[in-house]
């Protein structure tokens, strides 16, 4: 274990129809080794069911997983469903396969992610290294912030 998620509780899944299931069941292993609690809904996730569970598991974050195109339809909105349920400061991330073509320009779909409120965007193929990193380096800001 590099880094360490001790305590860090991560809600996972795979977003509205999609069925792809090896990025998030891959990705829920690589929390879990450093040291995160885990709840993983697994594949064709409603929004409303990442939501419910956040609240419901008092979720420090939310990776939501979207690789079959269809990202823009249902991504759009979680960040105000987790605000009308008083989960705002939720870290919000989303990954997988985001554009609907590989020629996009990921800087541009990225901006859209991060309009919608996620917190952080990935594109295709990152590695959950570079996503563990991330969340321990938001969550250390996010306490040295309440603390401070
Ligand atoms: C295997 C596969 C399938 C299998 C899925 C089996 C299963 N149950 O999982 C089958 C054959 C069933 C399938 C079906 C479909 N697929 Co498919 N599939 C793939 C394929 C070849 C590999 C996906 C995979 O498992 N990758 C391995 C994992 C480890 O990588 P990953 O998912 O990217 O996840 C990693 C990172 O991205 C990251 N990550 C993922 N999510 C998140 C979230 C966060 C928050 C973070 C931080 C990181 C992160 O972490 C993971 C670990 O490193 C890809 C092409 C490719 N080479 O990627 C197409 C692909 C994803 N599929 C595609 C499509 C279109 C479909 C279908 C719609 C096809 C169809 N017309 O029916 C359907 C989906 C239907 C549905 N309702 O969802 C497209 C999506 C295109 C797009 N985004 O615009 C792709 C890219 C193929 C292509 N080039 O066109 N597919």
């Amino acid at each position: 274990m590099t880094e360490s998620l001790q305590g860090a509780r991560v809600v996972i899944g795979s977003i509205g129809d999609d069925i792809h299931v090896v990025g998030i069941t891959i990705l829920g292993h690589a929390l879990r080794n450093a040291g995160a609690e885990v709840i993983q809904l697994g594949i064709q996730t409603p929004v409303e069911e990442f939501v419910a569970t956040a609240v419901a598991e008092d979720a420090d974050a939310v990776f939501v997983s979207s690789s079959n195109g269809h990202a823009a339809i249902f991504c759009d909105g979680v960040r105000g469903l987790m605000a009308a349920a008083g989960a705002d400061d939720v870290l919000l991330y989303v990954g997988g396969n985001l554009a609907n073509t590989a020629a996009a320009d990921w800087s541009e779909v990225e901006a859209r992610f991060l309009a919608m409120g996620f917190d952080r965007a990935y594109p295709s193929r990152t590695q959950p290294a570079q996503a563990i990193s991330d969340l321990v380096a938001d969550l250390a800001q996010r306490r040295s912030a309440s603390n401070g």
